[in-house]
């Protein structure tokens, strides 16, 4: 008897949504907050960070925060970032995003613009270049830049590590840290159509809900697509009705 072939349907694509912002801004809190209404609306959903996510790209991470690019030099720090990019695309984000998984990272590509191209001045020919092998067309969806004083950023990071030691960046004074809050305001205005700056101060669960408005308006997660259709058609079906009525 003669088999029907039966075809495999593919994933729709998953979602790629970066968190951007200054030191202790609240990304891995609002991530967290974020992953957990996705899951809530059935929507499989990856948390991830830069630089990290993948056993190599962690072992960089250590390397570069623990002040590495003091002494090897800004551009030759790039490099390790863009390294630990390259194995994090490869290995976790676009197999994820192929899967059909939504993919929350804390960091992406913005920050290296942001603190080795804008603060530390690295040639953007060289980032850009980096970009084309390490990312390609892998542009996030919908990029949050999380926007708090830098005051009160370094207040709750500070807060949070107690009597701990800051790590490189963190040991850098409020001015670089204004600089590092204009740069990422200048990229939400050069990207409109992809960043939203969110406003980060008040409670954690005030922020969370000014992101999840804003990921419904730009991205509405499958169940509410599906929601929504099913009302349009039922609305075209009453319509329709009262024509022939
Ligand atoms: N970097 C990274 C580069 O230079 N180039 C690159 O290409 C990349 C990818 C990463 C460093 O690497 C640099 C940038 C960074 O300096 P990291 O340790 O990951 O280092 O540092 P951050 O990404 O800055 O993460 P932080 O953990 O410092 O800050 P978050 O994630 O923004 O903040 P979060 O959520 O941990 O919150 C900080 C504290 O504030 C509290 C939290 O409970 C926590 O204690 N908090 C709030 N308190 C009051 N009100 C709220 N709304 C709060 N939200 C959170």
């Amino acid at each position: 008897m003669a088999r029907m072939a039966t075809k495999q349907r593919k994933p729709a694509r998953g979602r790629f949504i970066t968190f951007e912002g200054g030191e202790g801004s609240g990304k891995s809190t609002q991530i967290r907050k974020l992953a957990e209404r996705l899951e809530a609306a059935h929507v499989a959903t990856l948390v991830t960070r830069e630089p990290g996510g993948t056993p190599g790209a962690e072992a960089l991470r250590h390397v570069v925060l623990s002040g590495m690019g003091k002494l090897i030099g800004v551009e030759l720090e790039s490099l390790l970032f863009a390294a630990a990019r390259d194995d994090h695309v490869h290995r976790v984000i676009a197999p994820a995003l192929a899967a059909g998984t939504w993919v929350l990272c804390d960091r992406f590509a913005d920050s290296t613009r942001v603190y080795q191209g804008i603060l530390g001045q690295v040639d953007p020919h060289l980032l850009d270049a980096l970009e084309r092998v390490t990312i390609g067309d892998l542009k996030p969806d919908l990029t949050l830049v999380l926007d708090l004083p830098a005051d009160v950023g370094l207040s709750r990071a500070a807060a949070r590590r107690g009597t701990g030691a800051a790590d490189r960046f963190e040991a850098e004074g409020a001015p670089f840290h204004e600089r590092l809050r204009q740069a990422y305001l200048q990229i939400a205005r050069d990207n409109p159509e992809r960043c939203v700056v969110i406003d980060a101060t008040g409670t954690p669960d005030d922020v969370a809900d000014r992101i999840w408005t804003t990921v419904r308006e730009r991205l509405a997660p499958p169940s509410e697509r599906a929601t929504k259709a099913n009302a349009k058609t039922r609305a075209n079906a009453r319509t329709k009705a009262r024509a022939g009525a």
